[in-house]
Formats: C-alpha cells, structure tokens, sequence
C-alpha cells in the first residue's frame, strides 16, 4: 500500500486530496497545526466522509524538527506540500508569517524529505499568483513571473526552490502552477464562496446584500476535485516537473456574481454593494491558464464546468444556511 503525506490536510485541497488517494487505496497521513478550535479544525474531512481514514500527526510548516520526525515516522512515497497562509488579501497584513510559512515552510518539507526519505516524491502547491502582473495574455509553464503580493512572493520562492531541489539533489520534485479552484469546501474569506454563501442566505431571507471590492478582477476558476487528481498525476510521471493546471476561460467577480444569483432566480445588480476595504493594495487584474502541457504529458482535464461548481456550491450553501452550519 502507498503511503501518503499531505501538509495542509485540513485546507480546501488537503480534504478533496485525502478523498482521491483513498479512493486509489493510498494509506493517507496528515500533518495538522495545533489549534484551540481542534474539535472543528478536521471539519472538511468530516464533510467528505474520510476523516477516519486519514491519520493526523501534530505539526507546523515552521518547525523544521516537526516536519522531519513526522516525514521520518510515516516514510511517504509521496509528499504534497499543500500548506500555506493562502489568503493574499490577509499576506499584507501578515506578511512575516506568509512568507515564513508559505515560502519557507517549502523549504522545511523539502529539506525534511532530503533528510529522511530523499526518494520520495514531492508537489508544491505553487499558485497562478506567481504571474501577478500576467507578462503575456495567456500564462504558460514558460511565462515570466510578476508576483502583486507578499503571498505571490512567497509562492515564487518556494517555486523555485522545488526546482533547485530538483536539480540540486535529483530529487523527484514537481510544482503545480495552478490556477484559482473552488468548491463547497472553499474558505468562506474568498470571493467565490463568500458569494454563494450570500446568495443562500439572501434567498432564505436572512440578509439583503453582500459586500464586495473589486468586480471587475478576472479569474480562470475551475474545480479543487479536478484539480487535486491533477497534482497525483504529476508524481506518477517519470520525471518531475512544472505544469500550468487551469481551464483556460476566465470570467470576472461580476459574472461569478451573476451566475450564483441567476442559479436561485434572483439579480446579483440588486444585492450587491461596493465596499473599497476590500480593495487590495495591488491587485492581480485577470489571469488566464494554458493547461496544453498536463494535457498532453498528464492526460489531464478537467471533469466539472464552471456553471457546475457554481451550482454545487449555491447548492451546498443553501443546505448549510438551512442547517445553521458552517460547514
Ligand atoms: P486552504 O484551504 O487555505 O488550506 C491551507 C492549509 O494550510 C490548511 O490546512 C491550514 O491549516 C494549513 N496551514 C496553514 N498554516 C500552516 C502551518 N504553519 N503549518 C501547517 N499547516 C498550515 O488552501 P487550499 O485552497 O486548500 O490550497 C492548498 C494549497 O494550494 C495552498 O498552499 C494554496 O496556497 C495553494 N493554491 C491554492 C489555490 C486555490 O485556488 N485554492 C490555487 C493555487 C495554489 P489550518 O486548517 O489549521 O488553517
Ligand atoms: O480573490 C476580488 C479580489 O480572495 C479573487 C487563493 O486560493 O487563488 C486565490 O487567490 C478576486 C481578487 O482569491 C472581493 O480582489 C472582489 O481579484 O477569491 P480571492 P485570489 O486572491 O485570486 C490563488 C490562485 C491562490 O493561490 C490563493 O491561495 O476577487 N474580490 N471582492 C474579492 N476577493 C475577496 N476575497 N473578497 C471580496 O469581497
């Protein structure tokens, strides 16, 4: 049986992922930060059903000694480092901590690794951000990088330092490029799910309207189920490497907005306000994935279209509005 650790296993991501290599007959591991909330911390792999399956072990991206006795212990063949402070809009305010868990952290796991069990293999979960600024219309594995935020950053250097690791050491290291995903597990801080949470309650009569910055930033979105089949796929290759995940459509808040609300009949131009708090010091104005690369070399695409994850998301939402649950 092959064994798996998944930093971040609590995230959006870790959950979907814990889900897939359980259902390829993965023993799955989970690295998970101490927190004062641990009754509800697992909450996503509860909301999938595995929680029983995945074995949780204490420890923080930042303290390297953790990392390497829970690499040690577990003995993966496969390690994905899904771990960070994700949220670009928080990287201002914190960007110490963003660039120390989400720069460094990467650094943690991959010296870790090259410690206690150097032919394992590796995926950064490297971000779209990276681009930033997009240097050209449509971003591919070659386009050159221009990072907004603290966050794109720190997702830039531990990038990088997968591929030094890489061609340092020969070690079987990957970084997925991957485009914005989404889905009932996504954080309720981003815009997607902060939108269809609004939506189910707005439809149930608990709120008038939602607050939002900047409309008119776009986003390629596609589904975190898709696209964690995609980061297995790249440690089945031969050969590590760096590939682009996305759908290659982008699409504004705006129309986000209006497909969520047009799903439960209402007008989103009714229910939103304009609120420049939300606003970002420098913002990522659109984004837009060529995934050629996967295709060809992964066999991947994706399975989900975008008017699909809207309606799973309302869906789901609505269903949690009605339970008075947050997840
Ligand atoms: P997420 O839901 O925010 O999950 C982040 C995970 O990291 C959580 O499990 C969190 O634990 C954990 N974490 C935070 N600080 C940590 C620390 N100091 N030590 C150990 N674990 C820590 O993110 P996601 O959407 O699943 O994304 C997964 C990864 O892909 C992240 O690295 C993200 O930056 C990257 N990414 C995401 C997207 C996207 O669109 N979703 C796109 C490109 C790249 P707690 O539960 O304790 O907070
Ligand atoms: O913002 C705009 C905001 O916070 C999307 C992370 O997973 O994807 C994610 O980063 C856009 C931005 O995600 C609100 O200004 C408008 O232009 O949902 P978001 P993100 O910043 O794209 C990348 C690929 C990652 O790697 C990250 O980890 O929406 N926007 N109004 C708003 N955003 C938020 N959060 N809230 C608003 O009210």
């Amino acid at each position: 049986m092959r064994r798996a650790l998944i930093t971040g296993v609590t995230g959006q991501d870790g959950a979907y992922l814990s889900q897939f290599l359980l259902s390829k007959g993965y023993e799955v591991h989970g690295l998970v930060r101490r927190s004062a909330s641990a009754d509800v911390v697992d909450a996503r792999l509860v909301w999938l059903g595995v929680r029983d399956q995945v074995h949780l072990h204490d420890g923080d991206l930042i303290d390297l000694a953790s990392i390497i006795r829970v690499v040690q212990l577990v003995q993966p063949d496969e390690i994905y480092n899904l771990g960070a402070q994700s949220f670009v809009y928080s990287s201002w305010n914190q960007a110490y901590l963003t660039g120390t868990v989400t720069g460094l952290g990467a650094t943690n796991v991959l010296e870790a690794m090259r410690y206690a069990c150097p032919d394992a293999r590796y995926y950064q979960a490297s971000s779209s951000e990276m681009f930033g600024m997009a240097q050209q219309p449509i971003q591919t594995e070659t386009t050159p990088f221009y990072p907004r935020s603290p966050y794109g950053v720190a997702k830039l250097y531990a990038h990088w330092m997968t591929v030094n690791y890489r061609e340092s050491f020969n070690m079987h290291a990957n970084s997925g490029i991957l485009f914005n995903h989404e889905s009932p597990l996504r954080g309720i801080e981003f815009v997607t799910r902060k939108i269809t949470d609004a939506v189910a309650r707005i439809k149930l009569g608990q709120q008038k309207t939602v607050r939002l910055g900047n409309l008119d930033a776009r986003r390629d979105w596609g589904h975190s189920r898709d696209y964690v089949r995609a980061m297995w796929m790249m440690l089945q290759q031969p050969e590590p490497s760096d590939f682009v995940v996305a759908t290659g459509v982008t699409r504004s808040v705006r129309e986000f907005a209006q497909v969520a609300f047009a799903y439960v009949g209402l007008q989103a131009e009714d229910h939103i306000e304009i609120d420049g708090s939300f606003m970002r010091p420098a913002e990522v104005d659109v984004l837009l994935g060529d995934a050629t690369k996967a295709r060809q070399v992964l066999g991947w695409r994706p399975d989900t279209t975008f008017e699909q994850m809207v309606a799973e998301m309302v869906d789901a939402d609505i269903e949690r509005v009605s339970r008075h649950s947050r997840l």
